[in-house]
């Protein structure tokens, strides 16, 4: 039984509760994080944990220690539970309060960690043949109100999203945001492949996401040339290339859009080759923070 970090302690998974009255529950308000480690190592923990601080300030919530501490409380999650491969789930929310919104009546946040051995996203097959999407009618939400860029506690666009696209036989849903512009997955990134271009959408619709930047880098210096720019359906329709990036997604080729095959309909090359490199640097001293001292 996984031992979670809750409020200062370690505490079993079934001891691990929270009051009805957090605000995270009653609310949604909060924020959160998805990381993953590989072979011992957490994958661009410094980016994550960045990211978890500059969420919870985007919705003025105030992590009760500093980062430094956040990382090392990661760390010993991983070590308190013996993992070395493992999903790392940090959350903060507002803490118990009043049944009002008002946040004044919520004194401490809540700080929990859950770390769970890795199980995959998607199955070996899906990646094989390249992942099915529906453009789900769930526009992501625009930057006016809860913005995209946040990884807060509110995520039943993308949940009911998901829900659509599974519905409709696809494996993921391609999220357009309200202008029409293609924004991203439920849980991913995208990447489009045009006539030895890379196109992405620029991160104002979108989480910018760990996995997508070191996707960047890796085209970057495989020499290809990276457009951040608004991309329309038309440009996912007619690319050679789709595919996806994110902690749990990984680098995932997409085959089909709507029923309508993507490039020839099978995992595009590029995408294997940038799959491959991905593979490549996890797990390791360059892109991780160890979590066990060598012996
Ligand atoms: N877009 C959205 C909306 C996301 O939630 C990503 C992109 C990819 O970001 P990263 O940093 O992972 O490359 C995410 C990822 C999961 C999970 O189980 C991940 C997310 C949310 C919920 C579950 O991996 N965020």
């Amino acid at each position: 039984m996984a031992k979670i970090y809750l409020n200062g302690e370690f505490v079993p998974e079934e001891e691990a509760k929270i009051s009805v009255f957090d605000h995270g529950l009653l609310y949604g308000d909060g924020v959160f994080e998805g990381i993953r480690a590989y072979d011992g190592y957490v994958f661009k923990l410094d980016d994550h944990v960045d990211r978890l601080y500059r969420s919870a300030r985007a919705i003025n919530l105030e992590i009760p220690f500093e980062a430094g501490d956040m990382k090392d409380k990661i760390l010993e999650s991983l070590r308190e539970n013996g993992f070395g491969e493992a999903y790392i789930r940090p959350i903060i929310t507002r803490g118990k309060g009043s049944l009002g919104i008002d946040t004044d009546s919520c004194s401490d946040p809540t700080v929990i960690i859950i770390s769970k051995e890795w199980e995959s996203l998607y199955g070996t097959e899906l990646y094989e043949e390249g992942l099915k999407m529906l453009t789900t009618t769930f526009r992501n939400q625009p930057k006016e109100g809860l913005p995209p860029t946040v990884k807060h506690m509110n995520y039943l666009t993308n949940v009911l999203a998901l829900m659509q696209a599974k519905t409709w036989g696809a494996d993921e849903a391609l999220m357009l945001d309200t202008q029409g512009n293609v924004s991203e997955g439920s849980a991913d990134n995208i990447f489009v492949y045009r006539k030895g271009a890379v196109y992405t959408p620029p991160v104002i619709n979108n989480l910018p996401g760990i996995t997508r930047g070191v996707v960047l880098e890796l085209l970057e210096e495989m020499g290809y040339e990276v457009k951040e720019e608004d991309l329309g359906l038309a440009e996912v329709f007619t690319a050679d290339e789709v595919f996806l990036s994110g902690t749990a997604a990984e680098v995932a080729p997409v085959a089909e859009i709507d029923g309508r095959k993507i490039g020839d309909g099978e995992p595009g090359e590029l995408a294997l080759q940038v799959k491959e490199k991905f593979g490549k640097i996890t797990g390791t001293e360059e892109t991780g923070t160890r979590i066990y001292q060598s012996t």
